[in-house]
């Protein structure tokens, strides 16, 4: 099968990028998910790889967040080993020590989110039509506590307490209002301001940041480290549940009408 993450290491400026090529929308498939953690690790152990950008090969959409096809009329333990995957994604992004830089040029609702969230620095296209947001309680479900904690850190306690029970999802000018992004650019620049940014935070010395960003970082975290089975027990019963697959297949079918 082909790599549905394409990465380019720049040696020379020690700036990598990680491009999603997962079409149609880039959703966070288990394949997807093994991927990126084992292209995380890579990077991570590789002396001369300090920041990665991370951003989309797909038109219009940057990822559409977890595979929902992944929780729909799956196995107990399919669905465990998804959601294993899932907090492996987030325990080596958020944690990273390299500088991490979100390049949004489309949509990222849910998991996509998730990963923006999960970067030191988001900057976004500045087409209104494109979204972010953690908007699981529209499909019926809910965004799991380690969600919730990347989004507060992000935006706060008040518009995280908004934003995930109405599950909204910001256009690109109201996700810069809230916080949600940091930056927005013409989409045509999104990769080449990416790479700008990442040049100024890689010129803070690496020591003082990385136990920097640990400080604010390793309580939440921690929260999950420390908690991982539990979590994926209480995914795994909640997500099997007929009135959740229900909820989930009726989403699904939302979706594919909505293309008609
Ligand atoms: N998973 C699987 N398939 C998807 C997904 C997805 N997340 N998103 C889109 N698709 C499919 C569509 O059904 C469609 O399939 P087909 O071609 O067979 O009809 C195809 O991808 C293309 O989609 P669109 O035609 O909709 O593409 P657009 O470019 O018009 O729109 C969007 C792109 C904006 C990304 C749109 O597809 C969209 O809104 N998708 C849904 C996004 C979403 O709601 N994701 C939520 C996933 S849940 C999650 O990430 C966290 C869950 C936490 C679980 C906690 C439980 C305890």
């Amino acid at each position: 099968t082909s790599p549905k993450i394409k990465v380019d290491l720049d040696s020379s400026t020690g700036i990598a990028v990680m491009k999603f090529q997962s079409p149609p929308v880039n959703s966070l498939s288990l394949d997807f998910l093994t991927e990126f953690a084992i292209s995380m690790e890579k990077l991570e152990m590789d002396k001369s790889c300090r920041g990665v950008i991370l951003t989309s090969a797909q038109h219009k959409v940057f990822s559409a967040g977890l595979d929902i096809m992944e929780m729909y009329g799956k196995s107990p333990e399919h669905a465990g080993e998804f959601w294993r995957a899932v907090q492996e994604m987030w325990l080596k992004l958020y944690g990273s020590t390299m500088v991490t830089i979100a390049a949004i040029n489309g949509s990222s609702p849910a998991g996509g989110c998730l990963m923006s969230m999960s970067c030191d620095y988001r900057i976004m296209a500045d087409n209104p039509r494109y979204s972010i947001g953690l908007n699981e309680t529209l499909l019926g479900i809910v965004a799991p506590f380690w969600f919730k904690d990347t989004m507060v850190n992000t935006v706060g306690h008040r518009e995280t307490e908004k934003a995930l029970q109405l599950g909204l999802l910001y256009s690109a000018p109201d996700a810069l209002k809230v916080g949600l992004v940091d930056q927005l650019v013409p989409e045509e620049s999104v990769l080449s301001t990416a790479t700008e940014t990442m040049t100024k935070w890689l010129a803070i010395p690496d020591h003082a940041r990385q136990i920097s960003k640990s400080i604010m970082r390793k309580p939440t975290i921690d929260k999950l480290a420390s908690s991982r089975e539990t979590d994926i027990k209480y995914f795994v019963n909640f997500i099997t549940k007929d009135s959740i697959q229900k909820s989930l297949g009726m989403y699904l079918t939302m979706l594919k009408k909505r293309k008609a």
